[in-house]
């Protein structure tokens, strides 16, 4: 039997290439936790978790991440075999609650560490992939509609991105329906726009702002109202023709069926860490497909280690109807990975090799990791 001898973790804060403007906060920094295991027989394998902005977007830190895995995490999982994932899986869920991106990151690490054994990718346990690409957004969100405009025009010109989400929900509706309809406006029929409230708005102001996106040829509106508010997504995405996506509201499978089953949204923004892991993941991916809804591959800004992993999954899934916006690596001053992931012809490629396909560079992580005696900048703020 191959045990699981050893779980390390290592907090990096890697400053982003501008300000990242969003509803609740302002990112100038993405914190990642990273996770180690190291295997009886040699092996390793690893894994990440990031939120966005603190405590700003969910109810879990990277220092309460890193807390949950080293406190409780990883004490339960050492000495078992290290190839039986889904048993990991059922005791952390019963000895932990909530805490979905510290479990992601540690189950993240044990397909790697299975992948790299068996000497076969990730996506390979879950069936096998059917892509070799996939579409990928790029999130304007530098807090100018000017600057906005410039990135998405250098964008499409290098054929990086032409599916654009813009962050709003920090100003007025009305302020903010005319920034998308400038940027509509400038792209044309050459890019899709769509945006992400991040839960700012009230019923009230998500209908008119659901009204104006609308007329300005917005395609998708995400997450416009509070996670709780579940009666009044239905309401939007009943009410109106832009597409209503689910983000915030989704955590877990279980939500993931009463979101559906109340038609709370039209698309659900699948992302790893939210979901609680791959395996998580990919039943929240098997409810949305049920019903009939759309899918889209979220991201929680992580670097290229949990790109590459949410990559594996989204590469087995028939139909991404929204693409991804796994563009992560990409708002950072660096990247971590030996093997950047690549992006190009506006698509993501899947990264090839065992495993989830990613090894990381040690000097970069030595120079980012936040024990290194560099000074810690706020993580983020208004
Ligand atoms: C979110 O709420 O979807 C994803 C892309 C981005 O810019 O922010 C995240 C978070
Ligand atoms: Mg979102």
């Amino acid at each position: 039997m191959t045990e699981i001898d050893q779980i390390e973790t290592l907090t990096l804060d890697i400053p982003t290439i501008r300000g990242h403007v969003l509803s609740m906060a302002t990112m100038r920094t993405q914190t990642a936790v990273l996770v180690k295991v190291k295997f009886s027989d040699g092996s390793e394998g690893i894994g990440e978790g990031t939120t966005i902005g603190g405590l700003s977007y969910g109810p879990e830190s990277p220092e309460g991440i890193q807390s949950a895995i080293e406190t409780y995490i990883a004490p339960a999982l050492l000495g078992r075999n290290g190839d039986d994932v889904n048993g990991a899986i059922q005791l952390i869920d019963k000895l932990v609650k909530g805490n979905r991106i510290a479990k992601t990151a540690v189950e993240i690490a044990l397909w790697d560490g299975l992948g790299k054994r068996l000497g076969v990718p990730v996506s390979q346990l879950f069936g096998g992939a059917v892509h070799e690409r996939l579409p990928v957004a790029w999130t304007l969100a530098s807090g100018n509609s000017e600057t906005d405009i410039t990135e998405a025009q250098e964008m499409i010109e290098t054929r990086r991105h032409n599916i654009f989400k813009l962050k709003i929900g920090k100003r007025s509706v009305r302020e903010d329906v005319a920034h998308v309809a400038r940027i509509k406006e400038a792209v044309g029929d050459t890019a899709s726009v769509r945006v992400d409230v991040n839960t700012a708005w009230s019923l009230q102001e998500a209908r008119w702002g659901l009204k104006g996106l609308q007329e300005a040829g917005c395609e998708l509106v995400e997450q416009p109202v509070p996670a709780r508010y579940r009666s009044a997504m239905t309401e939007l995405a009943k009410g109106y023709e832009i597409a209503v996506m689910a983000d915030e509201a989704l955590n877990g499978p279980e939500d993931a069926l009463e979101v559906a089953s109340a038609r709370a949204a039209d698309v659900f923004a699948v992302k790893i860490g939210q979901s609680g892991g791959l395996k998580r993941a990919s039943e929240v991916i098997a409810i949305g497909q049920a019903a009939g809804l759309g899918l889209y591959g979220g991201t929680m800004l992580e670097t290229g280690l949990s790109t590459a992993a949410a990559l594996q999954l989204f590469s087995t899934v028939e139909d991404l109807a929204w693409g991804t916006e796994l563009f992560g690596p990409l708002l950072l001053t660096a990247d971590i990975l030996a093997e950047p992931i690549i992006y190009r012809d506006f698509c993501v490629e899947i990264p090839k090799g065992v495993g989830i396909g990613a090894a990381l560079d040690p000097d970069k992580i030595e120079f980012f990791r936040r024990d290194g005696g560099r000074t810690m900048k706020a993580v983020a703020g208004e």
